[in-house]
């Protein structure tokens, strides 16, 4: 049916494209309001360096964010402030932004005059009420994030405390043993890009997006374009399939497992194989059950997912690349129970991303029903070649910006003209997704939603 469809549905193609509409607004004042009161913490560090990764046998000099129990990231406890010492050891200058989490904009992580970077060698302190849930840091500086500068953020609430559950943190990432400089001049020279910088959606300075290699999304009948860049690699906590981390599951196997998508380019389709998971929070907010086994993560997005293990056995949790067969994971394996080697590559290419999560997605703590005071609408628009991206036709850092006041209930349509999924993120707000393609939902609350490209996340 949707093949006969195609030549009538262009124009409305051309006229709807695809849209998300969004809400912000009142949600600070409450992510704040549900916050411990301020406790004085200790302070803790985390030092940005560089460590030497083995990649499919081989050394990768990466970079990193190592906490003060110097493994990647940092762990809060419940009612703990965020009061930490960034110690820059890179050689380079770096500023790392703390995705989705809302401290005074002058902590925010973004590469402003207003806020300069680190220098090579200093510290910068940070001291801030955070949100809890799952939540990520990276670097905002250049493209030091596609040099995994990265780690998670994990803020655990009272009620984790209670839940006695295992908790699993998996972060995922897309490794090139080229630099993120060859990897996109590959991008812009092959495009016939002489000028134009990408114009990031994610605000992560780099968003290589995809082009070259279009796939059919069976479900419209659209060309769509996915990946474009050939990764060497695709890391599961810094590892490969090939040597997979083993988590062993403690007895009772009733694990949390927080997802973290910090890939500069790739989406993932996370498969729980043989188990069945229940997602209870995107983007650290916390979101009405949905059980499944296959979930989309989006960049930049997480996925918190309570998982019950049947039985004593081992069992992968597999993150496949969007329109490739490529795949990277960890294992869960109760204590005692034998590790057989995982297989690299699914036998098929996974899908397209599509929204089918997205419309299951219920906030438990929706915004308050009210009128939007301003809606303004977000026009993507741009393609591979020359490789350049813009938003409402403007291209950064010459944009003109959307004016919102305080108190303002703002929504936001999102509308992709360009052939790629594009996740957009706000800085400073978390928002209610409120329609989908026009389909009103009552969505999630997130801080990053991914926008298909047009009419290709299939109207189900
Ligand atoms: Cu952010």
């Amino acid at each position: 049916m949707r093949g006969s469809e195609k030549s009538t549905l262009l124009t409305r193609r051309q006229l709807l494209a695809s849209g998300v509409a969004l809400m912000a607004g009142t949600l600070l004042p409450i992510a704040r309001a549900a916050s411990a009161p301020e406790l004085s913490t200790a302070k803790l560090r985390l030092t940005a360096g560089t460590r030497t990764l083995s990649v499919n046998g081989k050394p990768a000099r990466v970079f990193g964010l190592i906490g003060p129990n110097g493994k990647p990231g940092i762990t809060l406890s419940p009612g703990e402030r965020f009061h930490v010492d960034l110690a820059n050891r890179t050689g380079t200058s770096t500023i790392i932004h703390w995705h989705g989490q809302l401290p005074p904009w002058t902590q925010d992580g973004f590469p402003w005059p207003q806020t300069p970077p680190i220098p090579a060698g200093d510290t910068r302190s940070y001291d801030y009420a955070p949100i809890a849930g799952t939540y990520w840091m990276h670097s905002h500086q250049g493209m030091q994030e596609q040099s995994l500068m990265t780690a998670p953020l994990i803020v655990h609430s009272a009620e984790d405390m209670r839940a006695d559950r295992q908790e699993v943190v998996l972060m995922l990432h897309d490794f090139s043993f080229h630099t993120p400089d060859e990897l996109l001049a590959g991008l812009t020279k092959s495009k016939g890009s002489q000028s134009a910088m990408p114009k990031s959606g994610m605000g992560n300075n780099m968003n290589m997006g995809s082009g070259s290699m279009g796939a059919m999304n069976m479900g419209s009948g659209m060309a769509m374009d996915l990946n474009d860049i050939d990764y060497d690699a695709f890391l599961a906590n810094d590892r490969t399939f090939a040597d997979p981390e083993v988590v062993r599951t403690e007895s009772g196997g009733r694990v949390r497992l927080r997802l973290i998508n910090a890939a500069s380019s790739t989406q993932f389709w996370i498969d729980l194989g043989a188990l069945t998971g229940t997602v209870v929070a995107v983007d650290g907010h916390p979101v009405r059950p949905v059980r499944g086994t296959r979930f989309l993560l989006a960049m930049a997005q997480r996925l918190d997912v309570l998982i019950d293990l049947p039985g004593k056995g081992t069992y992968p949790i597999v993150a496949q690349v969007e329109g490739k067969r490529a795949r990277t994971g960890i294992v869960l394996a109760a204590s005692g129970a034998a590790v057989s080697r995982v297989v690299a590559e699914a036998e098929e290419n996974a899908l397209p991303v599509d929204l089918s999560l997205e419309r299951r997605l219920e906030a438990v703590t929706p915004l308050a029903p009210r009128a939007p005071d301003v809606t303004h609408r977000v026009i993507l628009a741009g393609a591979m070649a020359p490789y350049a991206w813009s938003m409402n036709g403007e291209y950064w850092p010459e944009v003109t910006p959307l004016m919102i006041a305080a108190g303002q209930r703002v929504a936001i349509k999102m509308v992709n003209h360009t052939m790629m999924a594009h996740p957009m993120h706000l800085h400073g707000h978390a928002f209610q997704v409120m329609a989908l393609n026009g389909v009103p939902v009552a969505g999630a609350l997130r801080d990053t939603v991914l926008v298909p490209p047009m009419g290709s996340d299939g109207r189900f």
